[in-house]
């Protein structure tokens, strides 16, 4: 062993026993030289300081918190009447000045673990086109060149991924051409990672020579962009807004002239999409004002009481979920940032394989370790002037979670399929459906032959007869 390794070795081990980690070296005396380098690679990555404070405050004194005081927040409804419809058009005119001045860009993502799913691969990999096959990752891609397309400036994408799926991700891009996009307008970030800890605080090894770490939460985005230049590169670049988006919304508008216009309009830092929820028990955190700021409550966190309170109207009191689309202020970052302020990290109770002190693999059937997670709509509470729109399901949020049931892939092609039959009917197309109503042939339209169904009408006159399964891969050329 050379002098260098061993000093490293004989400095990570003093502290690791400082920080009662000492057991991260038991397996040190069977590894061989490159899993020894990697092991003190990965422990002098870690912030033993920060572990301890979460251990001490999410792990050992988890004391519940005081119930927090909770209230509906304000929220820009979907217009009813003319005067909504023109405030909506007046902001969408907003938004898309931006987008004509390059101001905006799309932000997707993509670090997540996606155990749920049982795919194996970065999620935005996932094939999604229900005739296409095509993967969630060209979806927006190509809505990102419609959005070009349509607006002029070339829209640089930021797509945030974890070490874990990092390299697979940027192969997935290469192999797919990047799909039709430029390459240097794509710009990877990789997010942060902690490691999982027993419920004694104890850094879990997922095997002799290496820790068990995971992705640091979607709040990682914020110093990810930082550490990466990715922020002082949008910066440089006049760019002022960011569009957040999750990489499991195949409906997602990545970038939505309304959202970016009230965003922009208001001067907010922050704003969030929301829709009325389906059922009290939706799996998305509400929007509410909790101790007087506007915060998303975790559907996690929210009281039994809470979920199925409701108001006057007799509807759900907290209806508003929230969808994860986020705009973003390049200035609010940067300024969270210079302040130091640094988002709270929440405790997460999951199964963790790992080793024991035998050094056989565990695979638990029951929650045995912690994870520590923020999350970006946790920013929303520091955020001057936070706008929240209301938006339609149907339009805008069908996520990928699930293998099957809700938010699975069969329910996101079904109404994936019904919005771009919407838009057919819509534009005058008679569309075959089943006595039920439900589609009777299978229909796709890729965001490169039509965006949205203002696309549709002005590009297919008359409307395509759709008299079997129809993709609609291109516009006709006039
Ligand atoms: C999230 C929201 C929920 C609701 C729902 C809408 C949280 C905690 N909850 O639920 O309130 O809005 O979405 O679909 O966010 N990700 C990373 N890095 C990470 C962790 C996650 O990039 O370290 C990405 C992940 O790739 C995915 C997104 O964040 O795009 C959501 O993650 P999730 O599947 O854990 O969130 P979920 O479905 O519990």
């Amino acid at each position: 062993m050379n002098d260098s390794l061993l000093d490293r070795e004989v400095a990570l081990r003093d502290v690791t026993e400082r920080f009662g980690q000492g057991h991260l070296f038991a397996w040190w005396d069977r590894l061989g030289r490159e899993e020894r380098t990697s092991l003190l690679e990965q422990i002098q990555s870690v912030d033993f300081q920060q572990v301890r404070s979460l251990t001490d405050t999410l792990v050992q004194q988890a004391v519940p918190q005081e119930p927090a005081e909770l209230k509906p927040a304000p929220i820009l409804r979907v217009p009813r009447d003319d005067r909504e419809r023109e405030d909506a058009r007046k902001a969408a005119q907003r938004g898309e000045s931006l987008l004509a001045a390059g101001r905006v860009v799309p932000l997707v993502v993509a670090g997540g673990q996606g155990t749920r799913l049982g795919f194996h691969g970065p999620k935005g990999a996932f094939p999604i086109g229900p005739i296409s096959g095509k993967s969630l990752f060209a979806f927006f891609a190509e809505k990102i060149l419609a959005t070009q397309t349509r607006y002029g400036p070339t829209v640089p994408w930021y797509v945030m991924t974890s070490p874990e799926n990092d390299a697979e991700t940027r192969r997935f891009f290469r192999e797919q051409a990047f799909f039709g996009l430029a390459e240097d307008q794509v710009f990877f970030f990789v997010q942060g990672t902690l490691p999982a800890v027993d419920r004694e605080g104890r850094i879990l090894l997922a095997s002799p020579g290496r820790l068990s770490l995971s992705p640091d939460g979607h709040g990682g985005t914020l110093p990810a962009l930082v550490r990466s230049g990715a922020l002082e590169h949008m910066e440089q670049r006049g760019i002022t807004e960011i569009s957040y988006f999750q990489v499991d919304n195949v409906l997602v508008r990545v970038l939505d002239p309304v959202f970016i216009g009230v965003h922009a309009g208001a001067g907010a830092e922050m704003s969030s999409k929301v829709l009325r929820k389906a059922c009290p028990e939706e799996k998305v955190g509400v929007i509410g004002v909790r101790n007087g700021k506007l915060a998303v409550i975790e559907y996690s966190d929210l009281s039994r009481q809470d979920m199925v309170a409701t108001g006057p109207d007799g509807r759900l009191k907290y209806w508003a979920g929230s969808i994860a689309m986020h705009m973003l202020q390049v200035a609010f970052i940067r300024r969270l940032h210079e302040s130091g302020i640094r988002l709270s990290f929440h405790r997460a109770d999951k199964r963790v394989p790992h080793i024991d002190a035998a050094g056989n693999l565990v695979c638990p059937e029951q929650p045995n370790g912690i994870k520590f997670e923020s999350f970006i709509f946790d920013a929303l509470e520091f955020a001057a002037n936070p706008v929240t729109l209301e938006v339609i399901r149907s339009e805008e949020f069908s996520p990928v979670k699930n293998a099957t049931g809700v938010n699975s892939p069969d329910s996101a092609r079904r109404d994936l399929m019904e919005l771009h039959a919407s838009w057919l009917e819509e534009a005058g197309a008679r569309v075959p459906r089943n006595p039920d109503g439900s589609l009777a042939v299978k229909i796709e339209i890729s965001p490169r032959a039509a965006l949205d169904l203002r696309d549709v009408r002005e590009r297919f006159r008359p409307p395509p007869a759709v008299t079997g399964d129809l993709l609609l891969e291109e516009a006709p050329s006039r």
